[in-house]
């Protein structure tokens, strides 16, 4: 039986919270200062959200509301609103206005105590990971994972199964060796077919996604005096009366859980 060896963390959701007051707020500063009448509510990101990747997602904006740029065949339009809306997600970080979602920096720092390997497995680019690590984690936050994996390394984005493979691959991993930390349906998609068992911690975006497939589904890590609570997955009846919040504990008996249920 194979014992607990890493963690595998998405980003956007499930590190922080990063979407509604993050990503869209920069997507749409990007968009007016392009002289574009876009404007992403927060309803209507809800829905962009269910296509993986910035980019992806203003094509499919694009085409649902038959923009005229498309018949232009402007093909630098989305690249640049890209990279203009990184730029503007960037200033947001280093300005200290996104940050970790409860439990992760406690978690972080006891799975590195306990010897447990961290890496991370995103479909967002990789200068958005390494400003929200350098921001919000510590200034070294970036050596504290192995592996960062994201669609610069990995362009086969999340429902995909790649970025995990990817890392399993980098790190000479058994899938059964590793636990996943997600957010979304595209995110728990990915990890199943990778066939690691995962842990949805939901934010407002995802609370009534699909999570059956995962080990347990909490509404966030948790914390000392600060339980989470338990939504479900397939360990929810043996873990739930247990701990009141995630530790290096918790997750070395979730993995045998999901060991003995295979
Ligand atoms: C989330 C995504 C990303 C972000 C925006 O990735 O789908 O597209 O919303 O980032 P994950 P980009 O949950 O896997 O971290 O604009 O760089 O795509
Ligand atoms: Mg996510």
């Amino acid at each position: 039986m194979a014992i607990l060896e890493a963690l595998i963390f998405d980003v956007d959701g499930t590190l922080a919270d990063t979407e509604r007051d993050g990503h869209r707020v920069a997507f749409n500063q990007a968009f007016t200062n392009a002289g574009l009448d876009w404007e992403w509510g927060v309803d209507l990101y809800g829905k962009l959200l269910k296509v993986s990747g910035g980019k992806e997602r203003m094509s499919r904006y694009m085409v649902d509301k038959g923009d005229q740029h498309l018949q232009d065949g402007n093909a630098t339009l989305i690249p640049e609103l890209h990279t203009a809306k990184n730029l503007i997600y960037s200033e947001m970080l280093q300005h200290g206005r996104i940050s970790l979602r409860r439990g992760i920096r406690r978690l972080l720092s006891s799975a590195r105590d306990a010897g447990l390997r961290l890496a991370i497995a995103t479909t967002t680019s990789r200068v958005n990971v390494i400003e929200l690590l350098r921001h919000t984690v510590h200034p070294e936050g970036l050596s504290w994972f192995e592996v960062i994996a994201t669609a610069d390394e990995v362009p086969d984005k999340k429902p995909s199964p790649a970025v995990y493979e990817y890392v399993l691959d980098e790190m000479k991993l058994k899938r059964e060796s590793c636990l996943a930390f997600e957010d979304s349906e595209n995110g728990l998609m990915a990890s199943q077919q990778a066939g690691i068992e995962t842990i949805v911690t939901v934010n407002d975006y995802t609370r009534n996604g699909n999570f059956s497939q995962a080990l347990l589904v909490l509404s966030d890590l948790g914390g000392p005096g600060q339980p989470f609570e338990v939504m479900g997955g397939r360990a929810a009846g043996s873990i739930g009366a247990r701990y009141s919040y995630v530790s290096v504990e918790l997750l070395r008996d979730l993995q045998r859980i999901g060991q003995s249920h295979e």
